[in-house]
């Protein structure tokens, strides 16, 4: 079977409909075709510099919302990035295979960087791709599940790793990324052109699993819209009936074709009544079951715990390689 490896950051109280549709569904779908390893980024959470107790609640938060989404322990490796004390080392290692300028391209630092003052962003945050790589070549992953904001982290993956393999031998699988196209980037209900994100969208453009259905359906009711009445998709002219329509058509797994045929002469208030309730249904078993995961920490952390040996097991032979080959004399 193919390896399929991924992860989710514990930087905000519940994961939003962006991170489950573009990324935590097509996990569920692919434990069942793939060998699958799935982690809390907990790492790269430290970066933002969250409090230890806050840093605590959003890992078991997080993890309990990927099992409640459908990752099954038996068929998925579901761990914490902490619990692996290889990927530290390789990114030290990998950190060295970088160029300055070919890290400073990355646009997700340039855009999170903005909100320090010049020179004072984290020396975690520009580093932070090559921890990603670390992260995906630790565990030889064929594949890579992610959304549209990945793809430049990804290429940076398997330039890393073909640098490396030329330079000490083959030691690393190239990973391709998996994305889908149709909901590749959900965006942010208040402004349907920026990606729905954690740490940048505003409280009424995002839409968290978590959420109770009253304050979900209200929101869905009050995404911008745009001038007009027809339900169609349309990227330039029509961003926020487009994004909603990507979200209705990927939840219940209709063609945006026939949801167009569906609306036609409706008007946006029908249409925006389905996609709330259709939002609604599908966090609601999420939520309940993240409930009943967080009940019982101490069966939470078991799991976990479980997660961890299997990601140690290949995480520490991938590692025994990287050390030889590099040059690194025998662990005494
Ligand atoms: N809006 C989105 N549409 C589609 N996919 C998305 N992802 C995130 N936002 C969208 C995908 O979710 C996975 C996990 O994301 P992450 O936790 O690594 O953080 P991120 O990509 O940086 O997402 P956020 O919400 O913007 O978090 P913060 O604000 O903490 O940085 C990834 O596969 C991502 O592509």
């Amino acid at each position: 079977r193919p390896r399929v490896l991924s992860g989710i950051q514990p930087t905000a109280d519940s994961f939003h409909l962006g991170n489950y549709l573009g990324a935590v569904r097509q996990w569920v779908a692919l434990q069942e075709t793939h060998d699958a390893f799935y982690m809390v980024v907990d790492l790269h959470a430290i970066t933002v510099n969250p409090s230890p107790a806050e840093l605590r609640r959003r890992t078991r938060v997080a993890a309990a919302q990927l099992f409640a989404a459908g990752l099954d322990p038996e068929r998925s490796s579901v761990f914490v990035q902490s619990h692996v004390r290889e990927h530290a080392e390789l990114a030290w290692v990998l950190i060295c295979q970088t160029g300055m300028g070919e890290a400073g391209r990355m646009t997700q630092f340039k855009d999170k960087s903005s909100k320090y003052g010049e020179g004072s962003a984290g020396v975690g945050l520009f580093t932070y791709p090559i921890l990603q790589a670390a992260d995906i070549l630790l565990y030889q992953a064929d594949q890579v599940p992610v959304g549209a904001d990945q793809k430049q982290h990804l290429e940076l993956s398997r330039d890393l790793a073909q640098r490396f393999n030329n330079r000490y031998g083959r030691t690393f699988t190239v990973p391709s990324p998996y994305i889908l196209k149709e909901v590749e980037k959900i965006t942010d209900l208040q402004d349907p052109t920026a990606k729905m994100s954690k740490s940048s969208s505003s409280p009424q453009g995002i839409l968290d699993v978590l959420e109770q259905p009253g304050p979900l359906r209200k929101k869905v009711m009050r995404a911008v819209t745009d001038t007009g009445t027809d339900v169609v998709a349309d990227d330039e002219n029509k961003p926020g009936i487009t994004n909603l329509l990507r979200i209705l058509s990927a939840i219940t797994a209709t063609p945006i074709p026939e949801l167009e045929a569906r609306y036609a002469g409706q008007g946006y208030g029908t249409f925006k009544k389905d996609v709330a309730e259709a939002v609604v249904d599908a966090f609601a078993p999420i939520r309940e079951r993240t409930e009943k995961l967080l009940g019982d920490e101490a069966e939470l952390d078991r799991m976990l715990a479980a997660g961890a040996a299997k990601a140690r097991a290949v995480a520490a032979e991938t590692m025994a390689h990287v050390r030889e080959n590099i040059g690194f004399l025998p662990t005494p």
